[in-house]
């Protein structure tokens, strides 16, 4: 769930090799610029060139009933566009960039393991991690900005936190909210780094901290309705994380961390269904 801007130099090579590239496609549409010294260079006008992509988060659904996985890659009413079986009832379901190839996939969390695949298919898990314990619920999030989502759990009021999936203890505890809040993780601040937030379920608030040290909320909004199922993800692609409800196979999704009405909202899924989010289809 984390948008990493692509740096400037990079940048200006990609720019650069895009002028002096010639599009061979056929049927593309190209133009040359004229420079002060005479010559002329070859541009691209089909939009093939290469560009910064930005990761724009999509919803999911996780089915405990059949372990059925139901993703789909727009924010709008329709089929899933990937279907798979993955994990077992009972499971938590999980979503996040395990391996750093900016989409995101599916994992589970089952009694102290996250058993987390690479891919959107049907398989076995390419990471079991140890971490947690059962009855912790299990967030997962870029916690250090070098691109790789990573374990935690929140126990009691206390998130605990692992920049690896080596097992062994947390390397970063933070102490933020309530027993029986619903943990969050996000980038509620767009600077490349997770960090955790919760979710009231008593009073639909949701409090969210830019740094991974314990201390009071930051941002503190209200969203949704008693019985919601929040999410989070970054909608519109701008690099923040914002809030999200699934309420009876609707979703309501706001692209601010402000109080306020849905942006946008459509129905997805069955009632019973867990909620995830990710960028299922994200191409660099
Ligand atoms: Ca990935
Ligand atoms: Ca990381
Ligand atoms: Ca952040
Ligand atoms: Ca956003």
């Amino acid at each position: 769930m984390t948008w990493r801007p692509l740096p400037l130099v990079l940048l200006a090579v990609v720019v650069s090799l895009s002028l002096v590239s010639i599009p061979q496609t056929t049927g593309l549409a190209s133009a040359s610029v004229e420079w002060s010294d005479g010559s002329t260079l070859p541009i691209s006008r089909s939009g093939s060139a290469p560009r910064a992509a930005a990761k724009v988060d999509t919803i999911g659904v996780f089915r405990p009933s059949n372990a059925g996985v139901y993703l789909r890659n727009d924010n709008s009413t329709g089929i899933a566009d990937v279907v798979f079986l993955y994990g077992a009832t009972g499971d938590q379901p999980l979503a996040g960039d395990w391996d750093n190839t900016g989409d995101d996939t599916i994992g589970v969390f089952r009694q102290g393991f996250f058993l987390l695949r690479y891919h959107n298919t049907e398989g076995t898990y390419n990471v079991a991690a140890q971490f947690g314990q059962s009855g912790d619920v299990a967030v997962t999030g870029d916690w250090n900005g070098d691109g790789v989502d990573t374990p935690g759990v929140f126990r009691n009021g206390v998130f605990y936190l692992r920049n690896d999936f080596a097992g062994g203890p947390a390397q970063v505890s933070v102490a933020f909210g309530l027993a029986g809040d619903i943990p969050l993780a996000g980038d509620w601040d767009g600077d490349g780094v997770d960090t955790v937030g919760v979710y009231r379920p008593s009073t639909s608030q949701i409090f969210l901290r830019n740094s991974l040290t314990s201390g009071i909320a930051d941002i503190s909004l209200v969203y949704g309705a008693a019985g919601d199922r929040p999410v989070v993800g970054d909608w519109n692609g701008d690099g923040v994380d914002t809030p999200g409800v699934l309420r009876g196979g609707v979703f309501f999704l706001r692209n601010s961390n402000t109080s306020g009405p849905a942006n946008v909202y459509f129905l997805y899924g069955l009632s019973g269904d867990a909620p995830i989010v990710g960028d299922w289809n994200y191409l660099p």
